[in-house]
């Protein structure tokens, strides 16, 4: 399976993803490509919608203090919920879904959650620094949402427009 990353303002970002009920080889086969087209994208989060799977599904391989991200720190998580959150953190966040552009968000600083993995078995997970903040991101997009749909009206407004210049220069790149 070879995926592509949907970019905004492609629509299929909006959509709301559902549960998965079947832990076998076509979700094994999602999670593999999903791993290969974030690692090729150099990213460090990734959603099945953005690769126009709606269903919930996540990955995450956060860089250690060398910033190398070896296989065996991938996290995956199916159906993942919330279960506590604390505190308020803010980072500056881009997305694979929207190259380019990064801006500062609000987020929790502590999160619990609860997840399948790939098989099926029931996980927690207590998340701090950017481990959490990249699952909060990674579970909005579960939800539809993207980080610029967190921005305040006059950074949003300015993201349109550096939006626009950046999709323009990438025209005349081509
Ligand atoms: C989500 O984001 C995230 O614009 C994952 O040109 C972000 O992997 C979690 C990327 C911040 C926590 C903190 C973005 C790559 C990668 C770009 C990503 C780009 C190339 C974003
Ligand atoms: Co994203």
């Amino acid at each position: 399976m070879k995926l592509t990353i949907v970019e905004y303002p492609d629509k299929r970002l909006k959509q709301k993803s559902l549960p998965v009920e079947k832990f076998d080889g076509g979700l094994h086969e999602l999670l593999d490509a999903m791993y290969d087209v974030m690692m090729e994208s150099n990213g460090i989060g990734l959603a099945a919608i953005q690769v126009a799977h709606p269903l919930n599904v996540l990955i995450l391989n956060i860089p250690d203090e060398t910033g190398e991200q070896p296989r065996e720190n991938l996290i995956e998580m199916i159906n993942p919920v919330i279960t506590a959150k604390e505190g308020e953190t803010t980072y500056q966040e881009g997305c694979l879904s929207v190259p380019g552009f990064y801006e500062d968000v609000n987020r929790f600083e502590l999160l619990v959650v609860n997840y399948q993995d790939r098989d099926g078995n029931t996980k927690t997970l207590e998340a701090d620094g950017l481990l959490s903040i990249a699952i909060q991101h990674e579970m909005d997009h579960l939800n539809g949402i993207l980080f610029i749909d967190k921005l305040s009206y006059i950074r949003r407004k300015k993201f349109e427009k550096e939006y626009k210049k950046i999709q323009k220069e990438k025209k005349t790149a081509k």
